[in-house]
C-alpha cells in the first residue's frame, strides 16, 4: 500500500521553512516598498523566460530622483538552487531600510539597486517536486542555460563552461541568449548616462562556499587586456577587506576554477565596475535549515562596499 500513498503525495513541496518562494518574495518586497516610499522604489527589469517579472528596487534618499550619487548593484539568485541568496537580498533590504544612523547616512550618499532573483523560473522549478531538484540553470529549452556562463565577455572561451545543452554549465546558444541576462544587461546599460556608467561597485551573490572572488574568472592572469596590474591590486585589496568583514576566503575567481561568461567579468570588462562574487556558506549545502546567521555575516561587507563606492576617484 505504501506506494499508493507515495503516488498521492502533493505535487509541490513547500520551500524550506522560513524561505521565500517567488510569491512570498514578491509580497515581501511590496510590503517593504509600501512601508518606505521615501527611500524604496520597486520596479521590474523585465521578464524571465516563463514570463515572471524580475523584481528590483532602488534604495536611496529622494528615491524618485536620479541624483549624482555613486550607484551600487546587488544581484541575487542567478543559480536556482542557491535560494539562500534570495534571503540575503531580503535581509539586506531590511537592513538598508532599518533607520540605523550609519545606514541612513550611507543610503543618502549612494543609490543601491537590488535585483532579488534573476532566475525565478529555476528556483520555482527547484521547489516544485517532492524534494529539491538541485536545479542550477534557467528553464529555457531545451534544458536550461547557466546564466553565469551566458554573459558576453570572453563568452565560452575557457574553463568550466560547456557547449552541450544538457551540461550544468551550459553557456547558451550565444552571448545573452537568456532573457534574464539580457534584462539585467539592459538595466545596467541604462545606468550609463552621458557616457558615464553610474554603477561603481557590485556583488553577485551565490552559494555555497564562503568565498569572496574578484575578476577575472576567464583567465588566471593577474593582468590582461582590460585589466592593468594596478587595477588588479585594487580589486584584490578591496576584496580582501570585504572578506575580513564576513570571514570568507578571498581569492581571484579563477583561483577557484577558470570559467568564462560570469557576470563580474562582464561588469569589469565592459564598464570597470568593481565587481565581486560572494559565495555564501555553509560550505557545500544549498539547503541549510537556517540562514539567518549566514545572511547577517554580509551586512558589514555590503556597508563597507557602499562606503568604498563614495570614496572612488
Ligand atoms: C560560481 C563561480 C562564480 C564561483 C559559478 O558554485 S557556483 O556555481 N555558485 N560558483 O560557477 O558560477
Ligand atoms: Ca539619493
Ligand atoms: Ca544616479
Ligand atoms: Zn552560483
Amino acid at each position: 500500500m505504501a506506494w499508493l500513498l507515495w503516488t498521492a503525495a502533493p505535487a509541490r513541496a513547500d520551500p524550506l521553512p522560513g524561505y521565500h518562494d517567488y510569491a512570498a518574495m514578491t509580497a515581501r518586497i511590496d510590503a517593504v516598498a509600501a512601508a518606505h516610499p521615501d527611500i524604496v522604489s520597486r520596479f521590474s527589469i523585465g521578464r524571465s523566460y516563463d514570463g515572471r517579472e524580475l523584481w528590483a528596487v532602488k534604495v536611496s534618499d529622494n528615491v524618485a530622483i536620479d541624483e549624482l550619487e555613486p550607484e551600487v548593484l546587488l544581484v541575487f539568485g542567478q543559480h536556482a538552487r542557491e535560494h539562500i541568496t534570495v534571503e540575503q537580498g531580503l535581509y539586506l533590504l531590511d537592513q538598508l531600510t532599518s533607520g540605523d544612523p550609519r545606514v541612513v547616512d550611507l543610503v543618502s550618499r549612494t543609490e543601491v539597486w537590488l535585483v532579488f532573483n534573476l532566475n525565478p523560473d529555476g528556483s520555482e522549478y527547484d521547489w516544485a517536486g517532492e524534494r529539491p531538484r538541485f536545479w542550477r540553470k534557467n528553464r529555457q529549452p531545451p534544458d536550461g542555460t547557466d546564466l553565469n556562463r551566458n554573459w558576453g565577455y570572453h563568452w565560452g572561451c575557457c574553463g568550466i563552461v560547456s557547449r552541450r545543452p544538457r551540461a550544468e554549465a551550459y553557456r547558451g546558444g550565444r552571448p545573452f541568449s537568456a532573457p534574464e541576462t539580457r534584462a539585467l544587461r539592459a538595466f545596467i546599460n541604462s545606468r550609463r548616462i552621458a557616457g558615464v556608467q553610474q554603477i561603481k561597485a557590485a556583488i553577485d551573490f551565490h552559494s555555497a562556499a564562503e568565498l569572496v572572488l574578484w575578476p577575472f574568472g576567464y583567465t588566471r592572469a593577474d593582468s590582461a587586456k582590460d585589466m592593468t596590474a594596478a587595477q588588479h591590486r585594487r580589486l584584490a585589496r578591496l576584496g580582501r577587506r570585504l572578506a575580513r568583514a564576513n570571514g570568507y576566503t578571498a581569492e581571484q575567481s579563477s583561483d577557484l576554477y577558470v570559467a568564462a561568461g560570469e557576470l563580474p567579468d562582464w561588469l569589469w570588462g565592459r564598464y570597470r565596475i568593481l565587481a565581486y562574487t560572494f559565495e555564501l556558506g555553509p560550505r557545500d549545502d544549498f539547503y541549510p535549515a537556517r540562514f539567518e546567521d549566514e545572511v547577517a555575516r554580509n551586512r558589514e561587507p555590503v556597508l563597507l562596499l557602499l562606503d568604498a563606492a563614495t570614496r572612488l576617484p
